[in-house]
């Protein structure tokens, strides 16, 4: 009979090339319960509460973005419940989550946000885009969401493509998205279910036509070899959680990097050298980049054309 130890090793192998393949993996909980996954979900929707009632105050825009265009969101979720830095807390320190985070981003990676976003009745959904280099998110489901409305989308195997979208100009609106939306994955599931993926992936978030809110966690992680876009955690948080692994992974603010290795971590080696794009992705890959070029081949200048008018 297999240990439990190696029938973990087999899973997070599995994960990591399920991970490799498509850009983006659903996964088990990382030490999360069940009861822990439930108290964040009741933690982000008293925040929400709050944050609502507060938005008048200008301090407030810091931590939270209002409903606009769909959705709405609540940064640093640490910083404003103990109780949810506990759990968060003890997911970055849980084995396989540690074993699976360096394997992308090797050792020392760093954490840079941790905000619940929520895809509010009515969400439109969010444009196909990529993010920063090396950025890799984890996902942590704080609604049973099991069609997935309201959910980040991505286009399978599209991290491996060697052009970013925005040299070719083809960061493509919703309308565009929903006319090929067989193409694209969303992420369904239950409160708990946890997913990860490279922001180089492209990705976008489903529509929310329902009459219910759905929240996730994103947290936001990158390599150590690379220089992090600025963020700042409150100095009064930072003290209070002395010695945690979490302030481990949030202390960036010395990476002071000069010369980039970009072999060194598997996230930035996909940004400068080619790997094999799975022949399961290669036509629906090669459908997107041809339809989404050519659209915008044809219909770009006719659309500037217009802007120009009008102004
Ligand atoms: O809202 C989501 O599901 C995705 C958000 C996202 O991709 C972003 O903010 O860059
Ligand atoms: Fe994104």
């Amino acid at each position: 009979m297999k240990s439990m130890a190696m029938v973990n090793q087999i899973s997070i192998k599995n994960h990591l090339k399920q991970l490799k393949n498509d850009g983006y993996v659903k996964l088990n909980k990382f030490g999360l319960k069940q009861s822990d996954a439930e108290e964040l979900s009741h933690i982000g929707k008293e925040l929400f509460k709050k944050f609502r009632k507060k938005k008048l105050d200008n301090k407030v825009s810091n931590y939270y973005s209002p409903p606009s265009e769909g959705s709405e969101v609540i940064f640093r979720l640490p910083e404003q419940n103990k109780r949810a830095f506990e759990i968060i807390n003890k997911v970055l320190k849980n084995e396989n989550f540690k074993s699976t985070f360096e394997n992308i981003l090797g050792k020392n990676f760093k954490l840079r946000d941790c905000s619940i976003r929520r895809s509010l009745p009515g969400d439109n959904g969010l444009y196909l885009h990529q993010d920063a280099v090396g950025e890799t998110n984890l996902c942590i489901l704080l609604s049973n969401n099991p069609k997935g409305f309201g959910s980040t989308c991505f286009l399978p195997g599209s991290h491996l493509i060697n052009t970013r979208m925005k040299k070719w100009g083809i960061e493509a609106p919703i309308f565009l998205v929903r006319l090929i939306k067989f193409v694209f994955k969303n992420s369904p599931g239950l409160i708990g279910d946890c997913y990860i993926f490279f922001n180089r992936t492209w990705h976008g978030r489903t529509s929310n036509y329902t009459r219910s809110e759905y929240d996730v966690i994103l947290m936001s992680f990158f390599p150590s070899n690379i220089e992090i876009p600025d963020y700042s955690w409150s100095n009064e948080f930072v003290k209070s959680i002395k010695n945690t692994e979490f302030a481990k992974l949030i202390n960036f603010q010395s990476n002071k990097i000069i010369n980039p290795d970009y072999n060194k971590t598997y996230v930035t080696s996909i940004e400068k050298s080619r790997h094999q794009i799975s022949k399961k992705n290669f036509l629906n890959l090669f459908f997107t980049i041809y339809f989404l070029r050519v659209f915008f081949a044809l219909f770009r200048p006719l659309y500037r054309f217009f802007k120009y008018k009008v102004m």
